[in-house]
């Protein structure tokens, strides 16, 4: 079986199906595609110009939502999706809060304004405007998921679901523009955050990340 997972591995949605993967046990290969400056062809690959996609044997899957279900089928243990209805329903809903209200605020308000965009283009860190979403729009992002939390390891029942991979990838972000979730404010995410980087498979995601962009990296201690 050749598995390949094409796109960046500084985008949230790549570094989800990465974790995965991961955390499967899975061999795989990894393609480099940058959406902004694709390969001629990559409509072929991914219909939206989107990352990540990818490659099993000779067919695609798109979507990094898609392809989570699609690897939990392919290989079920451990299983990332809860066998409880509502159970599977709540971790899919944390994982849709998280691609669909963090990824939005962290991507283009804070982690492209004070990492990427400086990075590409050499402009300064626009550090007004991400402090903006970061005081104004990230709060509330933040709140309702350490009340989700409560006192729970995981998002959902007890052990690891796509829930937390979820919220987990684009915090590597956040994190990679100098923010974490604020221990007093957000003791459950904040401790989720810590727990959740440390793991194995974070930890090899996140240190040739920091080697490159890490300038601004928060420590947790
Ligand atoms: N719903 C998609 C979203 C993927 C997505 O928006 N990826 C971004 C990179 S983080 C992208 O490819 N952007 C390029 C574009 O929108 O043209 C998924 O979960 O895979």
């Amino acid at each position: 079986m050749s598995l390949t997972l094409i796109g960046s591995p500084i985008s949230p949605f790549v570094r989800k199906i990465n974790i995965v993967l991961l955390e499967k046990g899975l061999d795989f290969e990894a393609e480099p595609v940058n959406p902004f400056s694709p390969p001629d062809d990559f409509r072929e690959t991914s219909p939206l110009g989107k990352i990540p996609a990818f490659r099993h044997d000779d067919r695609i899957v798109n979507d990094s939502s898609v392809i989570a279900r699609y690897l939990d089928r392919i290989e079920p243990n451990p299983a990332l999706y809860p066998s409880d209805p509502f159970e599977a329903a709540r971790a899919e809903w944390i994982e849709e809060f998280a691609d669909g209200g963090l990824v939005p605020v962290i991507g283009p308000g804070i982690f492209q304004a004070l990492v990427l965009r400086p990075m590409m283009t050499g402009a300064e860190p626009d550090e007004e405007g991400a402090q903006k979403v970061i005081d104004q729009d990230l709060p509330p992002l933040l709140g309702y998921l350490d009340d989700q939390l409560a006192d729970g390891e995981f998002f959902v029942g007890d052990s690891l679901s796509i829930a937390d991979i979820g919220v987990a990838s684009p915090l590597v972000n956040l994190r990679l523009a100098g923010v974490v979730p604020d221990r007093d404010r957000w003791p459950a995410l904040h401790a989720f955050t810590k727990r959740m980087h440390a793991r194995d498979s974070f930890q090899a995601v996140i240190s040739p990340i920091t080697r490159g962009i890490g300038k601004r990296w928060v420590d947790l201690n």
